[in-house]
C-alpha cells in the first residue's frame, strides 16, 4: 500500500492520503487527521516526510515534530534509498539541528577570528556593491563559486550565468573525477551497480561499508545472506574488507596492476562473454593486444598479490557472469586518489564489459530517468555569455576530457598567479575547501589574498572562519529545496520545523545577493514557482508532494543499445582518451611517488560515523568518535619506537601534525593511514576543536592527468614519537 503508484488521477481522487504517514497516539494516520488533532492538542506529534542532509546520498526521512521541536528522525519507507532506515549519522541529525555551535544570523568579519553581527539587508548591500565594484575593475570572471554540487546547485549556476562568470566549481577533483571522466568516455555515463543480485563482486577500495550509501548498503548485505561472494582490495582493513569474505591487502597504489591481470587472465582463457563484446563493445581487439603482457605473474611482483590469487579470482568473477560486478568505485582507488585512478578506473570499466554485465540483472545499470519540466521560462532573461576561459583551466585544450569537474586544488595556486586574469572573489556554499581540498595552509593564504570572501553554511567551518561575511543557511530541516528525483520517484525537501535563528534557505540567500549586485530581473520567482515548473509535466505541484514526501511517477528505463558514446557501444579502445594525451586502451602507470625506507604512503578515507568535515561538532557522532588516530603497522611502528596511544608527529613536504597513533596489523606496512574529518581549527566549535588531525594539511597540490583529479594519496610523510 505505501508503496502505492501515483499517477496525476489518483493523486488529485486524494487517495495518498490512504498512504500517507503521521503519527498519532503512536498510531499510522493519514496526515490530514494528524494535522486537524495537532490544532486541537499541544502535545500532538506531526510527522513530516523530508529528505536528509547529513550526507549527500540524501534519503528519505520523517520528521517526527513534537510541540515544535524535532525529537526523532526515521526513514521514509516510501523512499527508495532509505527504504525506512537510516544510518548513524541520519539518525543523529536533530544534534546537527540543535547544535548549540551552530550559526545564529549572517557575521561580518572584524579581525582575525572575530566577527560581528551584521543584518541580511546590510550585508546583501555591501556583498553586492563590492561584487559590483570587482566586476567593474576586473570583469565577471573575477568571482569563482566553489560548492558541494547539491538540489540548489542549479539556482547557483544561474547567479554564476547572470553574473556573466563561467567559473561555478564543486569538489569532483577531491571526489570522483577520474571515474567519471573514464565511465563517461567509455560509456556514456557512470552506471551504478545492482548491488541486490549481484553474486561475485569485487571492489577495489569502495569501503562501502565505510563510505556510506544507505540503500547500497542494505541491497549488498541482503545479497551476502543469499551466499554473494564480495571480494575487498584495500591496502587497510576497511569496514567493508572486515564484512567482506575476502581480503587483499594489496600494495597502495597498484591496483591498476592487478585489474589488468584481470583482465589479462579472463582474455588469454576464453572466460569473456564474447556475444556482448561482439554486439555491445568497439575495440576488443585493441584491449587484447594493450594487455598482453600483463600477466597475473608481472602483477604479483607490483601489487604484492600472489599470482595464484590472480588467477583464481578472474576465474571466479567469470565464471559468476553477468551478475558480476566490479564496483565502479567512488572516491578511492578510482575516484581521486592516485596519479593512476584515471587508468584504474578504464580498466575496471573495460573488465566490466567482458563479463557481460550491463544492464543484467547482477551488473552494472544507468538509473531510469524522470522528464522534469523546464523552469527557464520564469527564471528571467536569458544570461549573457560567460567572460573568458575557466579559472582553472577545465575543458580547455590541455584538458579536454574535465569540462564538468573542475579543479578546485589549483585555487590557491591561481589566486597568487593572477594569470590569465586576476581571480578577487569567492562565494563558497555548502564547503569546507579549507579542510576538503588539499594543502590547508595554502587555501587559508590563498582566502586571506581575495578581496572578497563570502561562506555559505550552517556552522562556522574552517574556511567560513577566513570569509570577510558568512551568512547562515536554515538547515535542512527548517527549509524547502529544489525537487530531487531518485530511481522513479520525486522526493521533496520541506521543513519539519520553522528555522531556529536567523537563517534563510539558499535560494533566499542567492536572490538577496543577485538582487543587491544588479542582477533582479534573474531572480524574480519563488522556490514554490521553480518547483511547480520541475513537476508540471508529471501534473503534480510542491503543495501535493508536499504532503507524502516522495511520488512515484513515470521513469524511462536506459536503453543499453545505444549508449552515449560516440559508436553508441562501451568503448574499449576510446581515442578521446589519446586526444587527452593518454593511451588508447587502459595501461599499466605507476604511482607518482613511491616512499622510501623512513617514509610511509599517506592513506585517507572516510568513516562510517561521520560526514566528511561536517559532523564533527555533533554531539552524538562526536561521541561514537570523537578524534582520528593515525593507523601504523606494527613493523613499522616497533622501530619507531611508537605505541598504540602515543602522540606522533606526522610530517608532509607541506605540513606537520600530531595525532594518536593505532598500531595494527589492518594497514600495509607500507602506508599510514588517518580517517578524514578531523582535526578542527576553529575554536567556536566547541566540541570538534582541535579533536585528531586535519590530514588535507598534510597534502601537497598534485593534479593527476586527463582528469585533473587531486591525487590525495601521492603524499609520502615521515612519522615520529611527538615529545
Ligand atoms: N559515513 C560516511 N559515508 C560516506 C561519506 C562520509 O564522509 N561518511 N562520504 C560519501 C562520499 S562523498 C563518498 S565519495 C564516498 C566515499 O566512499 P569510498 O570511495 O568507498 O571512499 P573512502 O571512504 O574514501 O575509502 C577509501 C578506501 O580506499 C582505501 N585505499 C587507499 N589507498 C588504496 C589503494 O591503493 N588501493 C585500494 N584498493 N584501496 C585503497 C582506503 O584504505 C579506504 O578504505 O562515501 C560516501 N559516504
Ligand atoms: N584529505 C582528504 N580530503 C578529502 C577526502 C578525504 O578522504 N581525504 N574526501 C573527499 C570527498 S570524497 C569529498 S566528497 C569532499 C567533500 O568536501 P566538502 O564538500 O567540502 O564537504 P565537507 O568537508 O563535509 O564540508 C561541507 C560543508 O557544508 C556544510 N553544510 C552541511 N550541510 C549544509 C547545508 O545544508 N547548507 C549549507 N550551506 N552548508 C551545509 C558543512 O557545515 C561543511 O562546512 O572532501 C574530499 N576531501
Ligand atoms: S546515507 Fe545516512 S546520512 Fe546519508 S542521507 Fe542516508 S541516512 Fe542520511
Ligand atoms: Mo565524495
Amino acid at each position: 500500500m505505501l508503496e502505492q503508484r501515483i499517477s496525476r488521477r489518483t493523486f488529485l481522487k486524494g487517495s495518498l492520503v490512504a498512504g500517507a504517514l503521521a503519527t498519532f497516539g503512536g498510531k499510522l494516520v493519514p496526515l490530514e487527521q494528524a494535522e486537524a488533532a495537532e490544532a486541537t492538542s499541544p502535545a500532538a506529534s506531526q510527522v513530516v516526510p523530508t529528505i536528509c542532509e547529513m550526507c549527500g546520498v540524501k534519503c528519505g526521512i520523517l520528521a517526527h515534530v513534537r510541540e515544535g521541536r524535532v525529537w526523532r528522525l526515521t526513514g521514509n519507507p516510501r523512499d527508495p534509498q532509505s527504504s525506512g532506515r537510516l544510518c548513524a549519522r541520519g539518525n543523529a541529525g536533530t544534534k546537527t539541528l540543535y547544535d548549540p555551535d551552530r550559526l545564529k544570523g549572517p557575521m561580518k568579519r572584524v579581525g582575525d577570528g572575530k566577527f560581528q553581527p551584521i543584518g541580511w539587508e546590510q550585508a546583501f548591500k555591501e556583498i553586492g556593491a563590492k561584487l559590483q565594484e570587482l566586476k567593474g575593475r576586473y570583469g565577471p570572471q573575477t568571482l569563482v563559486w566553489l560548492a558541494h554540487p547539491e538540489l540548489i546547485s542549479p539556482l547557483e549556476k544561474h547567479f554564476m550565468a547572470a553574473f556573466g562568470s563561467p567559473n561555478y566549481t564543486g569538489h569532483g577533483p577531491t571526489c570522483y573525477s577520474s571515474r567519471n571522466v573514464a565511465f563517461e568516455q567509455m560509456y556514456g555515463g557512470v552506471p551504478g551497480v545492482d548491488y541486490r543480485n549481484v553474486r561475485y563482486y569485487i571492489a577495489f577500495g569502495r569501503n562501502l561499508t565505510g563510505g556510506i550509501k544507505n540503500p547500497d548498503i542494505q541491497k549488498i548485505v541482503a545479497a551476502r545472506a543469499e551466499g554473494a561472494h564480495l571480494v575487498a582490495v584495500d591496502p587497510r582493513l576497511s569496514d567493508f574488507a572486515f564484512f567482506a569474505d575476502e581480503w587483499l591487502p594489496i600494495r597502495p597504489g597498484t591496483d591498476l596492476a592487478l585489474v589488468l591481470a584481470l583482465i589479462n587472465v579472463i582474455i588469454n582463457e576464453n572466460l569473456y562473454d564474447a556475444a556482448f563484446v561482439a554486439e555491445r563493445t568497439v575495440g576488443f581487439a585493441e584491449l587484447k593486444a594493450g594487455v598482453a603482457t600483463y600477466t597475473p605473474e608481472w602483477a604479483a611482483k607490483i601489487t604484492g598479490i600472489d599470482a595464484a590469487t590472480i588467477t583464481r579470482l578472474a576465474r571466479e568473477l567469470a565464471a559468476a557472469k553477468p551478475a558480476a560486478a566490479v564496483d565502479p568505485g567512488w572516491h578511492a582507488v578510482t575516484g581521486s586518489q592516485y596519479y593512476n585512478s584515471v587508468q584504474a578506473a578504464r580498466a575496471v570499466a573495460a573488465l566490466n564489459a567482458l563479463l557481460g554485465n550491463l544492464g543484467a540483472r547482477g551488473g552494472l545499470a544507468f538509473p531510469p530517468g524522470i522528464k522534469l519540466g523546464d523552469p527557464s521560462s520564469i527564471m528571467g532573461p536569458k544570461p549573457p555569455a560567460a567572460a573568458g576561459p575557466r579559472w582553472d583551466g577545465a575543458g580547455s585544450e590541455k584538458w579536454p576530457l574535465n569540462k564538468a569537474h573542475g579543479m578546485i586544488q589549483v585555487f590557491p595556486e591561481r589566486v597568487k598567479e593572477d594569470k590569465p586574469y586576476p581571480l578577487k572573489a569567492v562565494v563558497i556554499q555548502h564547503l569546507n575547501p579549507v579542510r576538503s581540498s588539499t594543502d590547508s595552509g595554502a587555501f587559508i593564504e590563498a582566502l586571506k589574498q581575495l578581496e572578497l570572501v563570502v561562506a555559505i553554511d550552517i556552522q562556522m567551518n574552517d574556511t567560513a572562519y577566513y570569509a570577510h561575511y558568512v551568512l547562515p543557511e536554515a538547515t535542512y530541516l527548517e527549509r524547502y529545496d529544489p525537487l530531487m528525483t531518485a530511481g522513479n520517484k520525486v522526493v521533496l525537501r520541506q521543513p519539519a520545523v520553522e528555522p531556529l535563528f536567523d537563517t534563510r534557505g539558499a535560494e533566499e540567500i542567492i536572490a538577496g545577493l543577485a538582487k543587491a549586485a544588479g542582477l533582479s530581473a534573474y531572480f524574480n520567482f519563488t522556490l514554490e514557482q521553480y518547483n511547480d515548473a520541475l513537476l508540471a509535466p508529471l501534473g503534480l505541484t510542491q503543495a501535493q508532494l508536499a504532503r507524502v514526501g516522495v511520488a512515484e511517477v513515470e521513469a524511462q528505463q536506459p536503453d543499453y543499445t545505444k549508449l552515449k558514446t560516440p559508436s553508441g557501444k562501451i568503448e574499449l579502445a576510446c581515442q578521446a582518451f589519446v586526444k587527452a594525451g593518454s593511451t588508447l586502451t587502459p595501461a599499466w602507470e605507476p604511482p607518482l611517488v613511491e616512499p622510501g625506507e623512513d617514509e610511509f604512503r599517506f592513506i585517507q578515507g572516510h568513516v562510517p560515523m561521520h560526514t566528511h568535515t561536517t559532523t564533527d561538532n555533533n554531539a552524538y557522532l562526536h561521541a561514537i568518535m570523537p578524534e582520528n588516530e593515525l593507523w601504523v603497522h606494527p613493523s613499522r611502528a616497533g622501530k619507531l619506537g611508537i605505541k598504540t596511544g602515543d602522540l606522533v608527529e606526522v610530517a608532509s613536504r607541506v605540513g606537520k601534525v600530531k595525532v594518536k597513533a593505532r598500531v595494527t596489523e589492518g594497514i600495509h606496512p607500507e602506508a599510514v593511514f588517518l580517517a578524514h574529518g578531523f582535526g578542527c581549527g576553529v575554536p567556536l566549535r566547541k566540541l570538534a576543536y582541535n579533536k585528531g588531525a586535519n590530514d588535507s594539511a598534510l597534502i601537497p597540490v598534485i593534479t593527476a592527468p586527463v582528469s585533473g583529479a587531486a591525487a590525495q594519496c601521492e603524499t609520502l610523510v615521515t612519522v615520529r614519537k611527538a615529545g
